[in-house]
């Protein structure tokens, strides 16, 4: 056999974890917890693919390095597939540290929205903001999470409420995509909150989503999803139902944040639709959990937002993966109830508070958060034929990653073939 070259070698890690054979359908249940974990292992990288993973020993036999390939010892670190966050509102004005105050002082995330702050807040700022601001501060925030490990983010709309304005964010998502290394999925969020000037009149606001924005965003390409924030005085069940089904309609997948402050059916809905995820679910129904379990709904759940909040009751993470639900964990970074964009915290407080193992919470952040943003075929797992997209942090093992939870373990990060940090 014929020794291929190649472009890149990571050899000798003292635990390479490749995430590998979930591909085809999410992990749930007892696979969670299935890593694929090699010690002293390696991965050989050509033309921004993966060309092979295993042993150092094995890969070695099977590659040709030459004068070209770059080699990185990985001896004493841990080497993951780069990490998918599949929940983040990266696009915004603005920001709203003074809501820290009303939260210590006991008013609720919904108060603060019914009052016309909150979401609101933002969607003034974003609307004010010019397309080069919103690209500017987008880079930031893509950037801080590229350091913290994270290689592939879903991005959502919703702070502008306007047809004109939730194009300009999808188009800004779009450009941002180009401008920087985190591959982006766009997620149309139209119905986000009741716009001011819909105030006295919803479901006049659901039928421009239905009627204009959908279309529009679906005739120019713009999103990939449609999700909705279903949420009591928000947008009900049955809105949810009329926005996602026309979503569907056009060729959109499904989204929605479900079941977070009030438990209103909205898994049972997400299982119903067959919307490729369900987000939150703090408040889910047992009803809900079984109809996640019998589903290919994957279970996205945001424990950075139950501390940010300062809430009391987290996802029943543990009841949901011993009912084999497929759960995976995001940041959902946004100005309001999670200023968090680094999935390595998300990952310590997913141990501490939702009480996942850290083998499943390695699932949660790499080939379930893949699945539940549709680029499982592409990314989450290290196997020859995915994009090269890795992560060497500096710890002994995988589970180091949880317990020194607070500090950027990151040394080097390799996306698509090249590496865009470290060295
Ligand atoms: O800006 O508060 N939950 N949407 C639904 C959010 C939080 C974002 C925000
Ligand atoms: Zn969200």
């Amino acid at each position: 056999m014929t020794r291929e070259r190649i472009d890149l070698l990571v050899r000798n890690a003292g635990e390479l974890v490749t995430v590998a054979g979930g591909s085809a359908r999410p992990r749930r249940g007892r696979e969670m917890a299935e890593i694929g974990l090699i010690q002293d292992g390696a991965v050989a990288v050509k033309d921004g693919r993966i060309l092979a993973v295993g042993k150092t020993a094995e890969v070695m036999d099977r590659v040709k390095v030459d004068e070209n390939t770059t080699v990185i010892d990985a001896a004493g670190k841990v080497v993951l597939p780069g990490l998918v966050d599949p929940h983040t509102h990266v696009v915004f004005a603005g920001s709203r540290e003074y809501e820290l105050e009303m939260k210590i002082g006991g008013v609720g995330y919904l108060e603060i929205l019914a009052r016309g702050g909150g979401i609101l807040d933002t969607v003034r700022a974003t609307r004010a903001a010019g397309r080069e601001e919103l690209i500017a501060t987008g880079l930031k925030y893509l950037g801080q999470m590229l350091v913290q490990g994270t290689t592939t983010a879903e991005a959502k709309s919703g702070y502008g409420l306007t047809l004109a304005d939730e194009v300009k964010t999808l188009e800004v998502i779009r450009e941002l995509a180009q401008r920087q290394p985190v591959d982006l999925v766009p997620t149309f969020l139209g119905a986000h909150a009741i716009p001011p000037e819909y105030k006295d009149d919803p479901e006049g606001y659901v039928d421009l989503v239905v009627d204009e924005m959908l279309p529009a965003v679906a005739r120019e390409g713009l999103a990939e999803f449609c999700d909705v924030f279903c949420e009591e005085g928000v947008f009900s069940v049955e809105q949810t139902r009329r926005i996602l089904a026309r979503a569907r309609d056009l060729g959109l997948k499904l989204k929605l944040h479900a079941d977070e402050i009030v438990s209103l059916g909205g898994a049972e809905l997400a299982a119903e639709l067959g919307a490729t995820s369900a987000d939150h679910l703090v408040q889910v129904s047992e009803e809900g959990i079984r109809r996640l379990s019998g589903s290919r709904t994957v279970a996205v759940l945001l424990p950075a937002t139950t501390f940010c909040l300062m809430g009391s009751k987290y996802a029943p993470a543990r009841e949901m993966i011993e009912q084999g639900v497929a759960v995976a964990l995001a940041s959902d970074f946004n100005p309001g109830s999670s200023p968090v964009n680094s999935l390595q915290i998300v990952m310590g407080i997913a141990c501490r508070q939702l009480k996942m193992k850290p083998a499943e919470v390695i699932t949660a952040v790499t080939i379930n958060a893949a699945h539940a943003i549709g680029r499982a075929a592409e990314v989450g797992s290290l196997e020859p034929g995915k994009k090269a997209d890795l992560v060497i942090f500096d710890a002994p093992t995988y589970r180091y990653l949880m317990y020194r939870f607070g500090t950027n373990l990151v040394q080097t990060v390799v996306k698509s073939g090249r590496i865009v940090v470290g060295g």
